[in-house]
Order: structure tokens, then C-alpha cells, then sequence
């Protein structure tokens, strides 16, 4: 599989953990999709608009041959099945997917912006991706993520809820 990306995952209605454990079911069920790595799960306060419950969010890293806007098209058939209604943005969703990075291509389009415009100023997305991927560069932006991380104020919104090397979950492949 020659692409390499990460996505976002968030829900904070029904049953979280079920939200996202069949949101990467369904994903890595697709033969063009593998899944490379996964975070922790962290609970987390909601950002944005905050009269609202507490979010479950983690990263996962993949390996895929699908381009990038097959990619979201995949992602958001995938909410729709898990029977996302889109209502508020930034308002209550059973799951939401966001490709924070695709390879370290900068896209974009009418339906598509990687990487994600909101993805530094959030410690529910940065911290879950420092944790799989200290290492991992963000197309513009020039520091190295452990200082990206360092400079956000809100980290005590994002705590620890199933820690990966707990029970493992998924079969990552080798990557
Ligand atoms: N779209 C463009 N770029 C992308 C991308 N890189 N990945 C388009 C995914 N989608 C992308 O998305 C609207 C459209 O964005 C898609 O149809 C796609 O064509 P959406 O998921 O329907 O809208 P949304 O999620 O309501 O809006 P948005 O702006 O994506 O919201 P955010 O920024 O994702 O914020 N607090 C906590 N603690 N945890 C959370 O997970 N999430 C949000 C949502 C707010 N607060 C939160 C959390
Ligand atoms: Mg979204």
C-alpha cells in the first residue's frame, strides 16, 4: 500500500467506544485499506461548542492504495453508516472522521483540506498523534510536534480512558 494517513476519530453520543471500534472495523474492512497503528483512547472535553458531552477521541495511522478523496468519500460512507446525523458543526456526532495528514501532500479542494486546518490548535488530535508518532512531520508547519504540543493549553482536557497496551483491540499490520 503505497499512501500513508492519519485520521481522527470522535464521538460523544451512544455508546463511544462501539462508535469507534466499528468506525475502524469498517474502514480496515475495505481491501485498500490497512491499518498501520492506534493511539490510546482518551476522553476528552469538547472544544469549540462546549454545552455538550464528553468526547472519546483517538488516532489511527493507515496504509492504503485509495488517493486522498477516496479516502474521505470512504470516511464519510462510514458515518453515514454508523448513522451520523449532521446537525451542529462542531455539535454532538456519533462519529466524525477527519484525515488530519495524507502522506505529505497539501490538498486542497472544494471537499478536501489536508492537512487538517485544525489539527495543531487541538490536543484531542495532537495528543493521540504524538503518542503513535513523535516523530511525524505536518506539512506546514516547521516545528517538530513535542513543541507543537508543549505550546497548547488545554491538555488536561484530554486524559487517558483505555490505554493501548492494554488488551489489544486491532491487529495493526507491520508498517
Ligand atoms: N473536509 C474537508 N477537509 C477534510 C478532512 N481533512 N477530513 C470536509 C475530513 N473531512 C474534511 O465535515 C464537513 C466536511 O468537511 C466534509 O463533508 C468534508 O468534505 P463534517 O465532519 O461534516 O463537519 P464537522 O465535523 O461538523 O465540522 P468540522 O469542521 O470537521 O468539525 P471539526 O473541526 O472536526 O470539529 N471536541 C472534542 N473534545 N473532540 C472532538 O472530536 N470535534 C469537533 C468537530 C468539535 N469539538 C470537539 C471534537
Ligand atoms: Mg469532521
Amino acid at each position: 500500500m503505497e499512501n500513508r494517513a492519519f485520521i481522527a476519530l470522535g464521538s460523544n453520543i451512544g455508546n463511544r467506544y462501539d462508535n469507534i471500534t466499528s468506525a475502524i472495523n469498517c474502514l480496515t474492512s475495505h481491501s485498500e485499506i490497512k491499518l498501520a497503528n492506534y493511539s490510546s483512547v482518551y476522553e476528552t472535553d469538547p472544544v469549540g461548542y462546549e454545552d455538550q458531552d464528553l468526547f472519546l477521541n483517538m488516532v489511527i495511522e493507515i496504509m492504503t492504495d485509495l488517493s486522498a478523496l477516496e479516502l474521505l468519500e470512504f470516511c464519510l460512507k462510514t458515518e453515514l453508516e454508523l448513522g451520523r446525523k449532521r446537525e451542529l458543526r462542531w455539535g454532538p456526532r456519533t462519529i466524525d472522521l477527519d484525515i488530519l495528514t495524507f502522506n505529505q501532500e497539501n490538498i486542497e479542494t472544494e471537499k478536501l483540506t489536508v492537512p487538517h486546518p485544525r489539527m495543531v490548535e487541538r490536543s484531542f488530535v495532537m495528543v493521540p498523534l504524538a503518542e503513535i508518532n513523535p516523530d511525524q512531520s505536518i506539512p506546514g508547519v516547521d516545528k517538530p510536534l513535542n513543541i507543537v504540543l508543549n505550546e497548547l493549553h488545554d491538555k488536561e482536557g484530554v486524559r487517558i480512558w483505555k490505554r493501548k497496551n492494554g488488551e489489544d483491540v486491532f491487529e495493526p499490520i507491520e508498517s
